[in-house]
Parts: structure tokens; C-alpha cells; sequence
């Protein structure tokens, strides 16, 4: 029968159809070319009327079985194409959880800052307070209050850097200690830790570098109470039983005054390059506070004596870990800074 026989090719060319898409998409679309109402299928049923009455009712259940099975063909490639969408889906989201975690490096403090914090800890341990204060100071406290006149070298414009005629960034950081003095009452013990400025540049000077200065004041404070202290902290600093002498010296802010060497870190004092074959490193500088400074700070000179003293802390590192170019601390070099 010609009529049973197109709709067995109909339904050959369905299945294959079916078989040969790739997408759920696809699907949909076969569904709509052979079961829609426009269908190839439901356009078998306007050939019925060429048949004879017998012939209709049997072909009527034919078209219908093919209906069926169409659908269940489409129906069962729907199931196999979800199943290989949803496989697909998870071989994309898939989570290798034997995969190393994203590093998170570790930030470090700067060897200057490692270096300020040790000393800090050291002055702490014997009583020492911490004082701040401004970088931007005016004349009379970076100068004219640590009794150095305004006709003195040190104030000359090659060493300091002029904010305006009166204003200064501090050139060291005693102008604290005046502060200090003038807030507070002996006893006093402090150090005063920062940055200070001066207009120089060259292998073994920056433009800005980091100052530790000490302060005490209380009624019979001798020199000998300052040999003891600054003996001391450089033993702690450098965790050595060093030698230290003190050599006489001039600050207007004191009276006496000394400059600090230790035996060479490096030669044990035998002599060396660094120590250009003295055996000594000049470390600090110090003295007893000049009575002119007391009476600028608000402390009675005829009731107390006070000492003072003052290290530049890249220094001091560079000794304690054995540095050997001062600008390596300003290059922000990580190869340099991850060392420490
Ligand atoms: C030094 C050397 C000697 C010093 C003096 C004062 C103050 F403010 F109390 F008078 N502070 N620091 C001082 C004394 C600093 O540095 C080389």
C-alpha cells in the first residue's frame, strides 16, 4: 500500500532526524516539523480522503501510532541529550580541590623600623618614655631653644630645608625633647624617635634619615649616669660585651660634650676597611644638657642636671646587619628588604 508505505519512510526519516540532533534545540525544532499542527505527520491525514471507508480507520491508527512513537523517539533523545548537558555542565564546574590555595605573601617591617622598635624596646625596659612631635618645626624650637644662635653654621641654608623664614622641617629631633621639658616635670626619661631632614646628599647622607635622641633630667643625673646608660644600650643593641669609649667634642646644646665609638663590629678593633684602620666606629654623640637649653625648656638649672644624647638609626643598622651602602634602605629593592 503506497499511502502505509510514505508514512513508514516519514517515519524512518523522523527517527534518524531525531538520532542526528545534537542540541535540545534541534529537538524542538523535528518536534514542530513532524508532530506540529502543520506538521509533516498530521499532513498525512489529508490523504485519507483517497481511500476507501475500510482503509481510513486503519490508516487513521496508523498515523496515530506513528505519532506515538515519534514522540517517544523524541522524548527518549530529550533524556539522553539532558543527561550528556548536564555531564558536560559538570565537567565545566568541575573544582580541582587538590589545587594549592592562592599565596597570600606576608608583609614585613622595614630594617629601619626593626631597628627603631629594638631600640625603643631597650630604652623601655630602663625606664624611658617615648615623645613625638612635629617634622615641620619653627626657628625657635629646632634652633633658637637648643641655644644654637641664629649666626651659627649649623642653621646655614646648605643644611637645612626652609619651609618659609621661621619654618623649618626639623633637622633633628630635639625640638621634641624642648616640647617635653615644657609639658612636664622631672624626673624625666625619654627618647624621642623619627624623621629628621637635611639638605644633603651623597653616598653616606639622604635627605632624610631617622634620629633616636634621649633626655633625662632629675636632681645630682651626672655623666656618670650617662656612661652607664649609653654602655648599656649599645651591649643590648648589639648583643656584645663591646668596647665603648667616649671621646670629648662640641654641641651647643651641651656641656660637656662627647662623641660615642664603639670597637669596630667588623675587625673586633683590630682594623679594618670600615673602621679605615682605627678600630673604632663613631656611634653617637652626647653630653650633659647645656644650663641655656634648661632655661628655654622651663627646668630650673640650679635644681637639676640633665643628660642628653643622639644616634642616627640607619647608621646603627647598617652596623647591626652589616649594610654596607646607606641608600639600599630608600630603593624600596624587595631582593634587599627580604632579607631582614
Ligand atoms: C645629640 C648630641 C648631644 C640632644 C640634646 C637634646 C635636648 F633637647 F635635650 F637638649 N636632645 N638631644 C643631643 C645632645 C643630641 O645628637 C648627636
Amino acid at each position: 500500500m503506497e499511502i502505509a508505505n510514505s508514512l513508514k519512510i516519514l517515519k524512518e526519516a523522523a527517527k534518524q532526524a531525531i538520532n542526528d540532533a545534537v542540541l535540545l534545540g534541534d529537538l524542538e525544532t523535528l518536534r514542530v516539523r513532524y508532530l506540529g499542527k502543520k506538521g509533516e505527520v498530521t499532513a498525512q491525514l489529508k490523504q485519507i480522503g483517497s481511500l476507501s471507508h475500510e482503509e481510513r480507520r486503519s490508516f487513521g491508527q496508523q498515523v496515530n501510532t506513528v505519532k506515538v512513537e515519534i514522540q517517544q523517539l523524541l522524548d527518549s533523545r530529550h533524556n539522553v541529550l539532558e543527561a550528556v548537558a548536564v555531564q558536560a555542565q559538570l565537567e565545566n564546574e568541575r573544582i580541582d580541590i587538590t589545587q594549592p590555595g592562592r599565596q597570600r605573601s606576608s608583609g614585613a617591617l622595614h630594617p629601619v623600623s626593626r631597628t627603631l622598635e629594638r631600640m625603643q624596646t631597650i630604652f623601655d625596659q630602663i625606664g624611658f618614655d617615648v615623645a613625638t612631635g612635629p617634622e615641620i618645626e619653627d626657628d625657635y624650637h629646632n634652633f633658637e631653644a637648643l641655644n644654637i644662635p641664629a649666626d651659627h653654621p649649623a642653621r646655614a641654608m646648605h643644611d637645612t630645608f626652609y619651609v618659609d623664614d621661621h619654618t623649618v622641617l626639623r633637622t633633628h629631633t630635639s625640638p621634641v625633647q624642648i616640647r617635653y621639658m615644657h609639658n612636664n616635670e622631672p624626673p624625666i626619661r625619654v627618647i624621642a624617635p623619627g624623621r629628621v631632614y637635611r639638605c644633603d646628599s651623597d653616598v653616606t647622607h639622604t635627605p632624610m634619615f631617622h634620629q633616636l635622641e634621649g633626655l633625662a633630667i632629675d636632681t645630682n643625673v651626672t655623666f656618670a649616669d650617662l656612661k652607664g646608660v649609653l654602655i648599656y644600650f649599645l651591649r643590648e643593641f648589639f648583643e656584645k660585651d663591646l668596647g665603648v669609649r667616649f671621646r670629648p667634642s662640641y654641641f651647643p646644646f651641651t656641656e660637656p660634650s662627647a662623641e660615642v665609638d664603639i670597637a669596630c663590629v667588623f675587625c673586633e678593633g683590630n682594623g679594618c676597611r670600615i673602621c679605615k684602620q682605627t678600630g673604632w666606629l663613631e656611634v653617637l654623640g652626647c653630653g650633659m644638657v647645656h644650663p641655656e637649653v634648661f632655661r628655654h625648656g622651663g627646668i630650673d638649672e640650679r635644681k637639676f642636671t640633665g643628660y642628653a644624647f643622639g644616634l642616627g638609626v640607619e647608621r646603627l643598622t647598617m652596623l647591626r646587619y652589616g649594610v654596607n651602602d646607606l641608600r639600599l634602605f630608600f630603593e624600596n629593592d624587595l631582593a634587599f628588604l627580604r632579607q631582614f
